[in-house]
């Protein structure tokens, strides 16, 4: 039986790989750091089948006990201070989380295992300024917020591990990635959720930064393949995953608004509150490499993507809506 170790298990992406590799039948150990209310969420249905480690990102007696106890064959680092936005107000916080920590996690697996496979989320937020469209392994970093920057150090430190120790470690170009499990505060699922409110009569309105932004969206389902199979490679290597198609936030929200038979028009309002320092116009990603040497394939488009995560939202903002009235039901029979 095959061991991985993912850091970020209770995230988007750390969920849907450990769902995956458990599938795959691998022992999966999840790393989670404590919080003050358990945060199970995206894992709550195979919770049971993941050892669960405690560990920070940044206390490296943490990781390197966590590695020592696993002992895994695969090490796939997803923990991040991942959202672009708080990077600007918590620049130092982001810089150790999302970039020292990368550090970290490296040397834990070259002390204690060093000869398991490791994967680095890195980011398409490194290539920042348009450079170079579609962008590719070779398009030039120019990051564009504190989390971009930070993301281009964990990169080119998993480059200087694997080149330095001759350690098997692969860095993950991968391009936004959304799904029922995303953050309520990224574009997408802000999208969503509100979408599913509105529908509902809960939300009256939706506050919004840039329309303008283009980005390249795929399912984070997709994407979680991509780096297992860069683990299953014979040599390291480091690859874009992208989709290669490019949508703008407006075109966001008139797929998300019209599949409830809403025009986007009439609930959005512009406020500068989320519009950034800096912006990244536009991402778009070619993936050629993942293709050919990887054999990756996308199997979830954007507009597919988008009604998926707007009908989970409605399912979910109903089942919220049936549990408070039968609560108030059973207060009313109470008394
Ligand atoms: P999420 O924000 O959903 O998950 C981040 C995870 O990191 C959470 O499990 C969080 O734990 C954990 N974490 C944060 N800080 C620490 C810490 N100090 N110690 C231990 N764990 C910590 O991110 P995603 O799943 O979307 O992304 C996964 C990775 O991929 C991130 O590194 C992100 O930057 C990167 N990435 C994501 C893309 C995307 O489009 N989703 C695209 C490219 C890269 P907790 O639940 O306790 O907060
Ligand atoms: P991003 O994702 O910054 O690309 O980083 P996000 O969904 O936050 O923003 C995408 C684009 O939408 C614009 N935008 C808004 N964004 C948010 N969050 N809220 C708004 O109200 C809003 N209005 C417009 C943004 O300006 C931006 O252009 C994500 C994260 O998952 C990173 O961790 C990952 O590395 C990159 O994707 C690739």
């Amino acid at each position: 039986m095959k061991r991985a170790l993912i850091t970020g298990v209770t995230g988007q992406d750390g969920s849907y790989l450990a769902e995956f590799l458990l599938e795959k039948g691998y022992q999966v150990y999840g790393l989670r750091r404590r919080t003050s209310t358990p945060n199970y969420e995206n894992c709550e249905s195979f919770k049971d089948r993941i050892e669960w480690l405690s560990g920070d990102l940044n206390d490296l007696a943490s990781l390197i006990e966590a590695v020592r106890v696993s002992q895994p064959d695969e090490v796939y680092n997803l923990a991040a201070q991942s959202y672009v936005a708080a990077s600007w107000p918590q620049p130092l916080a982001t810089g150790q989380m999302t970039a020292l920590a990368v550090t970290n996690m490296l040397e834990a697996v070259r002390i204690a295992k060093p000869d398991a496979k490791f994967y680095q989320a890195s980011s398409s937020e490194m290539f920042g300024k348009v450079v170079e469209t579609p962008q590719k392994e070779t398009t030039p970093f120019y990051p564009r917020s504190p989390y971009g920057v930070a993301k281009v150090y964990g990169h080119w430190i998993t480059v200087n591990y694997r080149e330095s120790f001759d350690m098997f470690a692969c860095s993950g170009i991968l391009f936004n990635h959304e799904s029922p499990r995303r953050g309520v505060e990224f574009v997408t699922r802000k999208v969503t959720d509100a979408v599913a409110r509105i529908k509902m009569g809960l939300q009256l309105e939706l506050r919004m930064g840039n329309l303008d932004s283009l980005r390249d969206w795929g399912f984070a389902g997709d994407y979680v393949k991509a780096m297992w199979l860069m683990l299953q490679q014979e040599t390291p290597d480091d690859y874009v995953i992208a989709t290669g198609e490019m949508h703008s936030v407006r075109e966001l929200l008139e797929v998300a608004f019209s599949h409830v038979g809403l025009d986007y028009r009439n609930y959005v309002v512009i406020d500068q509150a989320f519009v950034r320092p800096a912006e990244v116009d536009l991402l778009l990603g070619d993936c050629t490499k993942a293709k050919e040497k990887l054999g990756w394939k996308l199997e979830v488009g954007f507009q597919e993507l988008i009604h998926m995560m707007v009908d989970e939202d409605l399912k979910r903002v109903k089942n919220r809506l049936r549990a408070s009235r039968d609560d108030m039901y059973s207060l009313v029979n109470l008394g």
